[in-house]
């Protein structure tokens, strides 16, 4: 099936979208109403360069909400249940954000940029409604905003190379979601070490979106000797790695604990914030499924799959797999699903129904490399 998509005023472009069109993007998808770039055409290569090379993404989809004003810290520590003792300015965090019944609605980073500012680096849901919002209601002294700042991510084993190279050799030293604000060329970002992938890499959040084209073009040609290529955030590597893809592995009834993001929540600190009278009663009934890898048998599936297979055990439902995909590391098919804790601990293989057919499956644990 192959169907055009509609551009159009109401769907946001990023400020890369000239320089990824001419590029060779050939798929894209709808994120934060935005589009974003899925595929160049090439999966092989794509994987490839994430796994042993370097590859740039565009990434502007990962919008930033900024929380600005004197009450700004006290703000993000309400909107999340992660403590945020643990904030600096020049570091980011992964904060899980709650609705009032404990259900995720969002995972973003947190950058602290300064005292009396933050930026939630999103996934796929209207956070600046929510913020702004729940500011207002509440009379506190912030603006929440969503600044002109789209990411630039680069991806791969080779990607420090690019960055040091346009950088210079500091940015090694930088630490997981360390950032530091600069300039190239003339081009204001900030550069941190962080990106949707466990082969490391860097985003730089462009903070003026005229240099789209100019910083996509940069990168492009200090990656060259690097053979650097363009991609999209990688489906099959973010299989292999279990990292959350909100929307696609969650459903309106997940909480964060289902997700495996106990280490993210903070129920005995002393702030109050969004959830936690839910999130305690979570915690004190416990979970009954919980976000697992499955190895599944057969031969490797054509290619990739975005819509969720039931999965059941001898005929019972026990859960769905969100994600799968053939991993040539594995070197099997595999996936992530939602899968009920009975089903985890009978230790028992379970069944997928993929689109050829049923397919044997054993649960392991996240991630799967
Ligand atoms: N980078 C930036 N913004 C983002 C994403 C990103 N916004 C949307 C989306 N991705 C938010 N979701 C995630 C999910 C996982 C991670 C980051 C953002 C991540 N997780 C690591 C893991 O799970 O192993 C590390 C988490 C930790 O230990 O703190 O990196 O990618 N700018």
């Amino acid at each position: 099936m192959a169907i055009q998509l509609s551009i159009g005023a109401r769907v946001r472009k990023s400020p890369f979208f000239e320089a990824t069109l001419a590029d060779g993007m050939v798929a894209a998808s709808v994120y934060n109403h935005m589009y974003m770039p899925t595929s160049y055409g090439d999966p092989v290569s794509e994987y490839n360069r994430v796994i042993n090379g370097v590859a740039m993404w565009d990434v502007g989809v990962q919008r930033q909400v900024a929380i600005k004003g004197p009450d700004a810290l006290k703000f993000a520590r309400y909107l999340t249940p992660r403590n945020l003792d643990v904030l600096e300015v020049g570091k980011g965090r992964y904060v899980p954000i709650c609705n009032f019944e404990g259900i995720l609605i969002n995972d973003p980073v947190l950058l602290q940029i300064s005292d009396t500012e933050v930026w939630l680096s999103i996934a796929d849901s209207d956070v600046a409604l929510w913020a702004g919002g729940i500011a207002g209601a509440l009379g506190l002294k912030v603006k929440v905003f969503e600044p002109d700042v789209s990411p630039l991510a680069i991806q791969g084993p080779k990607a420090v190379d690019v960055a040091a190279k346009l950088f210079g050799d500091w940015v090694r030293d930088l630490g997981y979601f360390g950032f530091v604000e600069t300039k190239l060329k003339g081009i204001p970002l900030l550069v941190a070490k962080s990106g949707w992938s466990k082969q490391g890499g860097y985003e730089l959040y462009l903070k003026d979106k005229k240099y789209g084209s100019t910083l996509w073009q940069l990168v492009r040609e200090a990656g060259e000797e690097f053979e650097i290529g363009p991609g999209a955030p990688n489906y099959v590597e973010r299989v292999e790695s279990g990292l959350i893809s909100y929307g696609a592995d969650t459903d309106d009834a997940i909480n964060p604990f289902e997700l495996g993001m106990d280490k993210f929540i903070d129920l005995d600190q002393e702030y109050d914030f969004i959830g936690k009278k839910s999130l305690i009663e979570i915690r004190r009934r416990g979970i009954k499924r919980r976000f697992m890898g499955l190895i599944i048998e057969g031969p490797s599936f054509p290619r990739t799959n975005e819509s969720p297979w039931a999965v059941n055990k001898k005929g019972v439902d026990v859960g769905y797999a969100s994600a799968a995909a053939w991993s040539p590391r594995v070197r099997s098919n595999i996936a992530v699903a939602m899968i009920s804790i009975d089903a985890i601990e009978s230790k028992e293989t379970v069944e997928v129904t993929t689109d050829w057919g049923p397919r044997e499956a054993k649960v392991v644990s996240l991630p799967i490399i």
